[in-house]
């Protein structure tokens, strides 16, 4: 497979690298001093892309590729990827699903923890020396809670599987109802979080989910409501979220993600009464050499013509 060409636009980790590098002539991007003018002049060769680093890609991304076969791309969200114009253009794209499960969903309920007992605030206020003089104050709860999930896929039912350990009610909505989950379905997202004191967000990022999380979803949470987003910052409206916040529209948030990261709102940055991480679902040594791994494997095996291990949903294996 030496002669087969595999751009890697940004860098990945250095594992994915030797990988490909060792079974294919793979061109570096980033390490070109123009990148837009080193895909002009490899793309007509380029038959796979290794893709991390949420690089966007577009009808003008596709068009410098005309040989092109796979998109492999680092992470199970593929919201920067336009998979119907992939398909269309015979494109498979793969991801890494399944391998970062767990991981994410462990950090979920550690961050809704961390949100709701206040677990960075009462860090702080020790290491200020501030227990000397008073004990920390008394915080919410996660008892009597009601959670709602936002997106009961592969990570939202591994969040309500460790949820239901922790004695608590749980409901969810998505487009459609699942007939093998014990938890109540509500058709709509401003019903769910009517009925519920913490969301979770889940979801991924589309046309569809941009910004619903909104004003009303945050009215009808309520101000004991928790609202944690692990999914994907476009699925909420930001301003909103951080309005209601400001206003006590709702009690608090748990935030993993962002709509323009890695920038994040000032506002949300002066709040103490919100928890922020800096994407770190996955980031674990382990899973992010799984979702490595799992780059590399769609690559060997697409090119070995056995077919993609974990194509995404627009780009269907066997072909239809
Ligand atoms: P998944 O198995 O495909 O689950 C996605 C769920 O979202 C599905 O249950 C789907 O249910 C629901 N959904 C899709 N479109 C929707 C819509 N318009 N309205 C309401 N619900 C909708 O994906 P996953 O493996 O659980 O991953 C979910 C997302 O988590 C990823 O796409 C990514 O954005 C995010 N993520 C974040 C991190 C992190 O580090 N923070 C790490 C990994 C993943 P229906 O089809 O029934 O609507
Ligand atoms: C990764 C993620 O951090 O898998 C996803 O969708 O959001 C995270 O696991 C990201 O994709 C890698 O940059």
């Amino acid at each position: 497979m030496h002669d087969i060409k595999v751009l890697m636009p940004a860098p990945m980790p250095p594992h994915v690298i030797d990988s490909l590098a060792g079974s294919f002539d793979l061109l570096k991007g980033w390490t070109a001093p123009d990148l837009q003018a080193f895909m002009g002049e490899v793309g007509p060769g380029v038959r796979g892309v290794a893709l991390g680093g949420h690089t966007r890609v577009d009808a003008a991304f596709l068009d410098r590729f005309p040989k092109l076969e796979i998109v492999s791309s680092f992470g199970v969200g593929y919201d920067y990827i336009d998979a119907g114009e992939a398909a269309r253009r015979g494109v498979m794209v793969t991801n890494t699903p399944d391998v970062l499960t767990d991981e994410v969903a462990d950090l979920t309920v550690g961050l809704l923890l961390a949100t709701v007992r206040q677990l960075p605030q009462a860090d702080r206020y020790l290491r200020a020396g501030k227990w000397l003089d008073k004990a920390y104050p008394l915080t919410a709860t996660l008892r009597g809670r009601k959670v709602g999930i936002l997106g009961l896929g592969r990570i939202g039912k591994a969040v309500a599987r460790r949820l239901e350990g922790f004695g608590v009610e749980i409901a969810y909505h998505g487009r459609t109802r699942q007939a093998d989950v014990p938890y109540a379905y509500y058709p709509t997202l401003v019903g769910l979080a009517e009925a519920v004191d913490v969301l979770v967000s889940v979801a991924p990022g589309s046309a569809e989910t941009n910004r619903i999380v909104n004003a009303e979803v945050f009215r009808a949470l309520g101000p004991t409501g928790i609202f944690v987003n692990v999914g994907r910052g476009s699925v909420v409206d930001e301003p909103a979220m951080v309005e209601a916040l400001r206003s006590k529209t709702i009690l608090s948030a748990g935030l993993d993600v962002f709509t323009d990261e890695p920038r994040v709102p000032a506002e949300l940055v002066g709040m103490d009464h919100v928890v922020l991480l800096p994407h770190v679902g996955s980031a674990s040594v382990e899973t992010r050499r799984a979702m490595g791994q799992l780059v590399v494997d769609n690559l060997l095996s697409w090119f070995a013509g056995k077919g993609p291990l974990t194509p995404v949903a627009e780009t269907p294996w066997p072909r239809s």
